[in-house]
């Protein structure tokens, strides 16, 4: 049965944005929830973790790279960044094992059929990879071998935290942005598809949250508040 879809994704354990997001879905009458990925990797995982594992209702998710790398405790010898490394670590060490386990399970894509949308492919970064960027100034022939194989008209995504709705040849690509780290944005952004695809930010108490963020003791927690309270122009 089609159905209407709220899409988050990139919570990144900003539960301040995350709570602000979820009422604001509660209003809308969603048939489900779908996080893109990007869950636990910031200020405050296991509490964001928790929310999440206890929605009510339908909610799908799919794996993004930092779900992987926390969940498999990815360090500095697999090749990422000493300071990336270090909060993988801090996140992992703070999620329960059912949490962790939580995470390593997920899927790396779901497909669902949107009312007036038909079937959309939900993924972290492309459908080729959790760590491909599309940006909605992505050259489409860059795009286009991360989309072979797929039979889906619309692909759903996050990775890049800044929104866009576009096409890429005869393929709809709609990134939802960043719930919890997002740039170009001051507030918590997200999606709502069918029968069409609205863009959606949900303004939150940001400077709250820097506080809260600032206490968390999570490594570079200043620089998670400072990106909150200064949204820089470009995405990760
Ligand atoms: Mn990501």
């Amino acid at each position: 049965m089609a159905m209407r879809v709220a899409v988050i994704s990139d919570i990144h354990a900003n539960l301040p944005a995350l709570d602000a997001v979820l009422a604001d879905i509660d209003q809308c009458n969603a048939d489900a929830i779908v996080v893109c990925g990007d869950l636990a990797w910031g200020p405050e995982p296991a509490a964001t973790m928790d929310r999440l594992m206890n929605l009510p209702g339908p909610v799908y998710f799919v794996k993004g790279n930092a779900d992987r790398e926390v969940g498999e405790r990815h360090g500095a010898d697999q090749g990422l960044p000493e300071w990336i490394a270090e909060i993988n670590e801090w996140c992992a060490a703070q999620l329960s094992a059912a949490q962790r386990e939580f995470l390593n399970r997920l899927p790396r894509s779901v497909t669902l059929t949107v009312e007036g949308m038909g079937d959309v492919l939900f993924v972290h970064g492309s459908p080729r990879s959790d760590t491909d960027p599309i940006r909605r100034e992505t050259p489409d022939e860059i795009i286009w071998p991360m989309l072979a194989g797929i039979s889906q008209k619309t692909i759903a995504c996050g990775h890049t935290h800044i929104q866009f709705d576009r096409m890429v040849g005869e393929t709809r690509i709609i990134n939802v942005g960043s719930v919890g780290l997002p740039s170009a944005a001051r507030g918590a952004c997200w999606a709502l598809l069918g029968p069409d695809a609205a863009l959606k930010e949900t303004s939150y108490d940001y400077h709250a949250a820097a506080d809260q963020i600032r206490r968390s003791g999570c490594p570079g927690a200043n620089d998670f508040a400072d990106h909150i309270l200064h949204p820089p122009d470009e995405g990760p």
